[in-house]
């Protein structure tokens, strides 16, 4: 068999998407997410100049190699446009796998370790109130793990409060419930870290106090935190056993983390925004994290995925993969197979496209009772309607940045 097409597809039926589908000469298709928020246009290039060349002519059956050969021709290693547009390539080729064994890509992998995947959906609320509207509406969709975002008094705009109440997709007008907007400049945001210190324990205490101890909570610090202040919000939240505090740290200084887990049995996830395997290696043998954060997409596909769990498990840390409404339903069923598969999976995030992205992209996926599955079509189990897709030309957006009240741009 041999690739005889590799298309790039970007369509903004809710919000930016960028799609490689490659073709054999047997006639079938193949789909991998290629979509890095605000920046989409520069993968497209990455594949459509400098990767769908080399593909043609190729064998589909060699992931592994053709991996390697994206990976190491390119001299320059890593960074997220190479490695979502190597990811995007990796993704197709299982899914074109699956379909010529007839078999969904999860069995490709060892075959299912559970019968479906907790899912944890995003709450928010500028205030209290809000919140807990937020948090009972997710329970009432099935959510049985929540993560929660709230405003902080004094600040007017910060990352995590949907734009709309009410996780799925209402009106025309909403960019998929993220943090990124349309229009030729990012929005910009403000930020005080010691008001969000202040603040965000007696929200974890109130949600406690109103839903009771079991519920799995989670909460992402997005990066804002310096090592000492990632220590004390973990310290402050024990009481309130969250599931997983999330980027408490930027996630260039990986020696932040010693610090932090000396002052803390808060549980930590990271690494949305790594690119590579080689990104966790210290971090998993030191113990430093408990979950894994990458997505299928930014980090290269299905292939390093599987690694970096299989490396994970010698350390007793879970999954936790990168879900939010940037990763195409592409990329989500990619890395829900991958998560039906390994021992060691922990949750998925799941916030839920807008119905336009669904008519774009047919799924098989399903969400029951709190759970995922990618579902038993052969390979991926999704389709691209290119007709649709075509309705929603490319639109310019941008994710936010942050400014403290000096002025100062601050980690977003
Ligand atoms: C998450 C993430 C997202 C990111 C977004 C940026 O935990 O889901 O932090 O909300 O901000 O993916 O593109
Ligand atoms: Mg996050």
């Amino acid at each position: 068999m041999k690739i005889t097409a590799a298309d790039v597809v970007v369509t903004s039926p809710n919000r930016n998407f960028v799609t490689l589908k490659i073709t054999t000469d047997e006639g079938l298709t193949g789909l991998g997410d290629a979509t890095l928020n605000g920046r989409e246009l520069a993968v497209v290039s990455y594949l459509r100049d400098h990767v769908v060349p080399l593909l043609i002519g190729s064998d589909p059956h060699r992931i592994e190699d053709t991996w390697q050969f994206l990976y190491r021709s390119a001299y320059w290693r890593r960074g997220p446009v190479t490695m979502a547009a190597i990811g995007a390539v990796d993704m197709a080729l299982w899914d074109i796998k699956g379909k010529v064994a007839g078999l969904p890509v999860y069995q490709l992998l060892g075959g299912a370790s559970r019968s479906g995947l907790m899912a944890y959906g995003h709450a928010s609320g500028a205030s209290l109130p809000e919140l807990f509207d937020s948090v009972r509406e997710h329970q009432a969709l099935g959510y049985r793990s929540i993560r929660v975002q709230t405003g902080v008094p004094g600040l007017n705009r910060i990352y995590g409060i949907a734009s709309q109440s009410g996780p799925a997709d209402a009106g025309a007008e909403r960019y998929d419930h993220e943090p990124a907007q349309r229009g030729a400049l990012p929005a910009e945001e403000d930020w005080d870290t010691r008001a969000y210190l202040r603040h965000i324990p007696t929200v974890f205490e109130a949600v406690r106090n109103e839903f009771g101890p079991e519920l799995p909570l989670l909460h992402d610090g997005h990066h804002r935190m310096t090592p000492i202040q990632a220590a004390k919000l973990g310290k402050s939240l024990e009481p309130y056993d969250l599931f997983w505090l999330e980027d408490c740290t930027p996630a260039e200084n990986q020696e932040a983390l010693r610090l932090v887990r000396q002052h803390t049995t808060t549980p930590l996830a990271i690494g949305e925004i790594f690119n590579t395997v080689w990104d966790f290696q210290s971090l998993i043998k030191e113990q430093l994290i408990d979950y894994v954060r990458a997505a299928s997409t930014h980090f290269g596909g299905i292939t390093p995925l599987r690694k970096v769990m299989d490396y994970a498990a010698q350390y007793q840390v879970r999954s936790g993969f990168h879900g939010p409404t940037d990763i195409s339903p592409v990329g989500l069923a990619a890395q829900m197979h991958v998560g039906l598969a390994i021992h060691n999976f922990g949750i998925q995030e799941y916030m839920q496209h807008g119905t336009k992205t669904n008519e774009v992209f047919r799924q098989s996926f399903t969400f029951e009772d709190g759970y995922l599955h990618p579902g038993d079509q052969p390979g991926l189990g999704v389709e691209l309607d290119v007709d649709e897709a075509g309705k929603y030309p490319y639109e310019t957006a941008y994710l936010p940045y942050n400014r403290l009240a000096d002025g100062t741009v601050h980690d977003w």
